[in-house]
């Protein structure tokens, strides 16, 4: 019955590392991408789902990540999986939120705070916001200097116990606590200093560019549904 909403393998979702119940199995298997967020209509429960606006997303490990830090800073940087390793590492436990209503409580998450790697690369002042890029090619987010500065705003290394996976964005992504998971930018590749917001992917699309949980979007999904 679950196949019979989705329809003819037009939509679809692969759910959490640990699928768990019969919803889940009959889906793994589809691989399927759900840009639009519709299967978070789906009674799923409490798992992720991955999400993703291209078809596919090359892979990078250890000896192939990298992350480019540039636009208005100092000391523009690339900087490798063993360089992020090595920095202060920060853990959260806090929930993962969609805009479109699906939510994972308490959820284990280590990274760099991104506030650090500012700090490294130096912020000029004209600095006003950050355009933050995917290795997918296509998916884009921004944030304030001041929101990207908050303690928990971190460049994930781990989420739910282990490495970051490939399908939540792995080796590495961002992991913005108190924004709804759009602004938590998967295969993240670069760090851009602008002197303005840049709308990403989905604010062009109408997501609102302040992202803070209970404070945007609500209004828009309660009257799609
Ligand atoms: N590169 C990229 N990052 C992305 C997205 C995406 O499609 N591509 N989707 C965003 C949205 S809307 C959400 S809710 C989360 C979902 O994270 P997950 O796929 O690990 O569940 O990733 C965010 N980051
Ligand atoms: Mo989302």
């Amino acid at each position: 019955m679950v196949l019979g909403l989705l329809g003819a393998g037009t939509l679809g979702i692969v759910t959490g590392t640990r699928a768990q119940n019969a919803a889940t199995s009959l889906l793994a298997p589809i691989e399927l991408r759900d840009p639009t967020g519709l299967t978070s209509l789906l009674p799923l429960g409490d798992t992720f789902r991955f999400y993703s606006v291209t078809g596919s997303v090359p892979f990078r490990d250890a000896a192939t990540y990298r992350l480019a830090i540039g636009g208005l800073v100092d000391h523009p940087t690339t900087l490798t999986l063993a360089d992020l390793r090595a920095l202060p590492q920060t853990e959260l436990v806090r929930d993962f939120q969609c805009v479109t209503g699906w939510r994972v409580p308490q959820v284990h998450w280590s990274g760099v705070r991104l506030s650090t790697i500012l700090d490294r690369a130096g912020v000029r002042p004209t600095g006003r916001a950050l355009r933050l890029t995917s290795f997918d090619g296509t998916y884009t987010e921004s944030l304030t200097l001041e929101e990207a500065r908050l303690p928990d705003v971190l460049v994930a290394l781990k989420m739910l116990g282990s490495d970051v996976t490939h399908d939540h964005g792995g080796p590495v992504r961002l992991y913005v606590a108190p924004m709804y998971g759009y602004k938590s930018v998967k295969w993240l590749s670069g760090i851009e200093v602008t002197d303005t917001v840049i709308p990403g992917y989905w604010e062009h699309r109408g997501y609102d560019v302040d992202g803070f949980v209970g404070q945007s979007n609500g209004r828009k999904f309660d009257e799609r549904t």
